[in-house]
């Protein structure tokens, strides 16, 4: 019987949607929901079915590339370790470890292999200059959850299956399928909320697709979300609708937030936020009195200008509203492999040489990539290694970042593809695919609606000459310790994980306890790679066997059992035990952030004219890439410039017609597209595009390529988190 079927979890977003994906005589023929998912339950978005495409993409890398003299060739692995060896050995050497710094992106966050090996590698790198795609998305979230909750992972996610009202800002997940709040069919969870009585209300400057499917939406100016629900809690407060009750006991600093938030109030934000405060005061009072509510806030609230203020507030309105922690409200998941949270939060440790922001979870903020590489002296990057990530595309101030890869001495890439970034690179390692490996959420279980555990085998083989991602970032992380490259990983996997069991055999609180760890090696088998740390992970998890201690408890074997997920309930409330503040209790006021109020006080009197630009997801892509497949490339063209039908008048552009739009870091044309979506003074623009970059190899995607909208937005950061601004960015707007 060479036809099959095979279950397998979808990486390619947070909302690990199961796929049915069938085999016959080793190819696959296709790919579709998976009906008996447990959570998805046969939902799937156009991403999904494409897998194999990507898998058989003729643009896709099978064996590494060397670049020597300008001249790109096909080289094997041993040459291509051998090479990095002999140009960033003495780099290391010669300017210490921060002169090489990393980058991951985000495609990282969605396997295995980079949940795992990823940070081994980091540690054996040394460098203070490690970036990641967290400051251009979600950090604001990371502290204002480390310092509320005292964890950067304790997020509170919306329970959405359950819920009277969801006020949802700055996230559009009919498009991007939802993040930081895994939930496959987003959508028709939404429909749910409506079905059974309740309301959701979406506040975004653009009017959405998912808006389109809302009871209610608001226009918001860019930016304007912190100041909007700093008055939306203050009107709660002075209306007496706040009821921390059941919470009382455990959050510090409540009686501060009248005197921290004086002055914002329905009519003082509305200039800044373009919503009527008769809206403002109708929503605070919808919200406070609902019988459950959850505020959300993603993307379009964190990218922005004040988005670690715009972070907390949306927590600390679920708090003020007693919607923390309850169903119905804003709950916190436990992952299958989550580990006890005991340590207080800590952020910037040390500082950025050039700019001197604060690190955050041991990296620095990705705008100051640049600046890092160009400004010369002690420290200065010389080097960078990126792992799935494309920086050239998605990180800000992109024609600068140009200037700064021209000028660096050495890049190292592990991609898939040839890119903007990867063909600037001198070394590409190409990982296999994404159906040539196991795969088990290591990351979004923990930000789950529900509680789940799921777990795929590869559905393919490796070819010959392939090499598991796992084991090119074990070689790179042996080559920069300067351990060589003849070391056999094997050996060095297994010790590794020794290492791992024996710390948790010496914590009390530990299922194994005291236990030899020679006898749970034995278990966990002699194959090395992720699937037995994940294996490991799981059984000495919240919901594991602790090998032998808990006998119905989970284990990879027991997982297999279940290709269709293992369904582990509804989340439930977790407070006080998951708290790790210092004081044990809640911050509802934490200094570091507070302390950016009068900032936001400032702005109130901001009057702007002229155009401000934002960002837009779309369903047929994947930040910058998957533009490579044909399947999802047909239609209409996708790279284009939203505007209002009154401004487009006011300032002559016409539909189908070309703009030039222009900011302080950069310029580029795009096909204009009227709609009466687009707040007036709004433009919104896709990112991920511009396909036409000479270094790059993405044969379908270079037929319509669209621009890079990063090279419009620059350097600036959210002071409090580093974030990047990637929306509210001013742009001039022409016809032409
Ligand atoms: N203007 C603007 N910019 C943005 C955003 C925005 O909204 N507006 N969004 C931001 C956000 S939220 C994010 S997360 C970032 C994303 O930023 P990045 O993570 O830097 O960029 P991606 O476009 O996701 O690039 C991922 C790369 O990983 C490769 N890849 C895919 N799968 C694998 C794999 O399994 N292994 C390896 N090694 N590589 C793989 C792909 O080929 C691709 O080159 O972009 C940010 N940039
Ligand atoms: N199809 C697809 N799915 C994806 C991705 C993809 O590229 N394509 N990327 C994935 C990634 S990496 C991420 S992080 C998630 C992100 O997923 P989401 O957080 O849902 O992000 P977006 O879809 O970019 O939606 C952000 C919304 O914010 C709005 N916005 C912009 N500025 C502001 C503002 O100042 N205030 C308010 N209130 N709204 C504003 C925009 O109009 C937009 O509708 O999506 C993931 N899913
Ligand atoms: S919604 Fe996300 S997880 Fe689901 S099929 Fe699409 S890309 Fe995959
Ligand atoms: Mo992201």
């Amino acid at each position: 019987m060479s036809a099959r079927t095979e279950y397998r979890t979808c990486p390619l977003c947070e909302a690990t949607c199961g796929l049915e994906v069938s085999v016959d005589k080793g190819v696959v023929t296709r790919i579709r929901g998976d009906r008996d998912d447990v959570f998805s339950h046969g939902f799937i978005c156009p991403k999904g079915s494409v897998l194999q495409r990507l898998h058989e993409d003729p643009d896709r890398l099978r064996a590494p590339q060397v670049v020597r003299d300008g001249v790109r060739q096909t080289v094997d692995w041993p040459e291509a370790f051998a090479e990095i060896e002999q140009r960033l050995s003495p780099i290391l050497e010669e300017h210490g470890r921060d002169s090489v710094a990393l980058y991951i992106g985000n495609p990282s966050v969605h396997s295995p292999a980079g949940q795992l090996y990823i940070r081994p590698l980091a540690k054996a790198l040394r460098s203070k200059n490690v970036f990641t795609a967290t400051t251009v998305d979600q950090m604001p979230k990371h502290i204002s959850a480390g310092l509320m909750f005292g964890h950067p992972l304790s997020i509170p996610v919306p329970d959405i299956d359950r819920t009277d009202y969801l006020l949802m800002l700055g996230a559009n997940p009919k498009v991007s399928n939802g993040s930081l709040a895994t939930a496959p069919d987003w959508p028709g969870r939404m429909g749910e909320i409506r079905h059974r009585g309740g309301k959701v209300v979406i506040v975004d400057p653009r009017r959405t697709e998912s808006a389109d499917i809302a009871d209610e939406h608001i226009f918001i100016r860019p930016g304007g979300d912190a100041a909007w629900l700093a008055a939306v809690v203050n009107q709660i407060i002075a209306d007496g609708l706040s009821a921390t009750s059941r919470l009382a006991d455990m959050v510090n600093g409540l009686d501060d937030l009248p005197e921290l938030l004086a002055g914002f109030t329905p009519e003082s934000v509305e200039a800044l936020t373009g919503v009527a405060a008769d809206t403002t005061r109708r929503i605070a009072g919808e919200f406070a009195e609902a019988p459950s509510a959850c505020a959300y806030g993603r993307l379009g609230t964190h990218a922005g200008q004040f988005g670690t203020l715009a972070s907390w507030l949306v927590d600390l309105l679920n708090v003020v509203t007693d919607n923390l922690d309850r169903p119905g409200g804003a709950m916190f998941a436990m992952g299958s492999t989550e580990r006890p949270r005991r340590r207080a939060f800590q952020i910037g440790r040390w500082s950025s040489r050039v700019r001197e922001y604060p690190e955050a979870l041991g990296e620095l903020p990705v705008a100051t990539l640049a600046d890092e590489i160009l400004t010369e002296g002690p420290g200065q990057v010389r080097a960078l290694i990126t792992l799935a990530g494309n920086p050239m595309r998605s990180t800000p101030d992109t024609g600068r970042l140009a200037e700064a890869f021209d000028s660096l001495e050495f890049v190292v890439s592990v991609d898939p593809y040839l890119t903007a970034t990867s063909g600037r690179a001198d070394v590409v390692l190409p990982p296999p695919s994404a159906l040539q490996r196991s795969h088990y959420d290591l990351a979004f279980q923990g930000l789950s609606v529900r509680n789940v555990a799921n777990y795929s085998p590869p559905t393919l083989p490796l070819e010959p000459g392939d090499m598991p991602e796992w084991e090119i970032l074990t070689r790179l992380a042996l080559l920069v310790a300067g351990q060589g490259t003849e070391i056999d990983v094997g050996v060095v996997d297994t010790w590794a994980l020794a290492g791992q069991i024996q710390t948790e055999a010496t914590k009390a609180a530990s299922p194994i306890a005291g236990r030899d760890p020679g006898e749970i090696m034995s278990e966990l088998g002699d194959a090395p790679g992720p699937d037995r740390i994940i294996d490991f992970l799981v059984r000495t998890g919240p919901y594991g066997d602790g090998f032998g201690s808990e006998p119905d408890g989970l284990s990879l074997d027991r997982l297999r059992e279940h290709p269709h997920g293992i369904d582990l309930g509804p989340l439930e409330p977790r407070l006080p035990d998951l708290l790790c503040t210092e004081s044990g209790g809640i911050e509802a006021t934490p200094e570091w952030i507070t302390r950016d109020l009068p900032r936001l006080r400032i702005a109130l009197n901001d009057s702007e004219d002229g155009f401000v630009l934002i960002g837009r997801r779309q369903l047929r892509s994947n930040n910058s890439w998957m533009h490579n497949i044909e399947a999802l490339m047909r239609g209409k063209e996708r790279f284009t410039l939203l505007v209002n039908p009154e401004d487009a008048e006011r300032i002559g552009v016409e539909s189908g017609a070309l703009a030039h739009i222009e900011s302080d870091a950069g310029e580029l044309r795009a096909t204009v597209a009227i709609s009466d979506e687009m707040m007036p003074g709004v433009v919104s623009l896709p990112h991920g595009w511009g396909h036409d970059d000479p270094v790059a190899s993405l044969q379908v995607a270079a037929k319509r390529p669209g621009a890079d909208s990063n090279t419009l937005t620059g350097a600036e950061v959210d002071p409090i988190s580093g974030n990047a601004i990637l929306n509210g960015i001013r742009v001039a707007v022409t016809a032409g």
